[in-house]
């Protein structure tokens, strides 16, 4: 268990992954059934519309202290008080990140290709994603399908809390975390689940049995 990363099970949410349902209802379920960190990753809204998701959202996690990291918004972070962002080999690096906001306490960077584990932004990360493990509908551009191999890999080449995410599921769970994943994150087999916090609790199992 890693102390400043001690979450097993992440959410990634957005409003149009809840299948007409409301997102802070799916979110609560999903903590109910046993996730631990959420993450809004809203990638088509105004900064107006993200901000008030967020704040939404952030009031429902704080009765739970569950954490909320933003995705790749680091106004709207600051806008609702989230814990964290996330950012992808695209979006504003970590270092940057931290320049212009230095009590960022939880900062996800996405890992697309292996060169980036041999270079200096990776430190200033709190945890990495592996994206994706399996290539998956829900994001389509993706540079690296890691695949069971490539947890492994990317474990013999940094200490940082490794993240998995990509068709995330209850069937593969146990696999991704004994090949060394410390996290799973999920979107479409939880948010797309009709019955969020079962799915949820599911995937936890499979999750606590790896350990
Ligand atoms: N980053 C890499 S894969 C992915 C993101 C945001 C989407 C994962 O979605 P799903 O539905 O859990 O496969
Ligand atoms: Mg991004």
């Amino acid at each position: 268990m890693n102390s400043a990363f001690p979450y097993r099970l992440y959410l990634v949410i957005s409003e149009a992954d809840c299948k007409g349902r409301d997102i802070v209802w799916v979110t609560e379920q999903a903590i109910k059934g046993g996730v631990q960190v959420v993450q809004l990753r809203e990638k088509h809204k105004s900064f107006e519309a993200f901000a008030k998701v967020a704040v939404r959202l952030k009031n429902m996690l704080d009765n739970y202290n569950v954490p909320l990291i933003i995705n790749d918004n680091i106004d709207v972070a600051l806008a609702c008080g989230a814990r964290g962002l996330h950012v992808g080999n695209t979006d504003l690096p970590p270092s940057l990140v931290m320049q212009q906001w230095p009590k960022c306490t939880m900062l996800g960077y996405s890992i697309e290709y292996i060169e980036q584990l041999y270079k200096d932004e990776v430190s200033h990360a709190t945890h990495l994603g592996i994206s994706p493990v399996f290539s998956t509908p829900t994001k389509t551009n993706t540079v690296t399908e890691w695949g069971l191999e490539g947890i492994a890999k990317i474990k013999t080449l940094t200490n940082k809390p490794l993240v998995a995410i990509g068709r995330m599921n209850a069937d593969n769970a146990y696999g991704v975390i004994t090949a060394g994943a410390d996290c799973i994150a999920v979107v479409s087999a939880i948010c797309g689940a009709e019955d969020p916090a079962n799915a949820a609790e599911a995937i936890r199992n499979q999750i606590e049995k790896a350990l």
